[in-house]
């Protein structure tokens, strides 16, 4: 299994709850550790760039509102298979149909207000972490 890179956030939704570390834990229990991390305030502006690839899409300006209604954590994990495992351990999108013991199953609302957000491929993982992160800010674990 190839060590990989992935983006992560912690939604407005679960850092609202107080439950950034219960997010962090499951992500760690799985063998994914945290390269670089940093609590933001996105601006309409940065969640409408991030989300582009929904622009089109009847949910993007709900998203978008939702995303930026407090302040989330944007991360970087690091592990084997990093950007599957860490799609597994947050679930479906749809929380109800996500699995027991996932993020989004035990901290979801709805497909919208569902916790946590994963780079779902090794482009959109290079991109997503580019766009908040530089290159100097991840961290080199032993
Ligand atoms: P995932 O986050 O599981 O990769 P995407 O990329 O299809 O899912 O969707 C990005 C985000 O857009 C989701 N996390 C969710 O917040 C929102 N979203 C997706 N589908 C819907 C929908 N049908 N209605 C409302 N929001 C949605």
């Amino acid at each position: 299994m190839a060590v990989e890179r992935t983006f992560s956030i912690i939604k407005p939704d679960a850092v609202a709850k107080g439950a950034i570390g219960s997010v962090i834990s499951k992500l760690e229990s799985g063998g994914l550790r945290v390269v670089a991390s940093r609590m933001v305030q996105l601006t309409e502006k940065q969640a409408r760039e991030f989300y582009a690839v929904h622009k089109e899409r009847p949910f993007y300006d709900s998203l978008v509102a939702f995303v930026t209604e407090g302040p989330v954590v944007v991360q970087v994990l690091e592990g084997p298979d990093a950007i599957a495992k860490n799609r597994e351990i947050m679930g479906a999108t749809n929380p109800e149909e996500a699995a027991p013991g996932t993020i989004r199953a035990e901290l979801g609302t709805n497909i919208e207000r569902n916790a946590v957000h994963g780079s779902d491929a090794p482009e959109t993982a290079a991109t997503e972490i580019a766009f908040f992160f530089p290159a100097a800010e991840l961290a080199t674990l032993s």
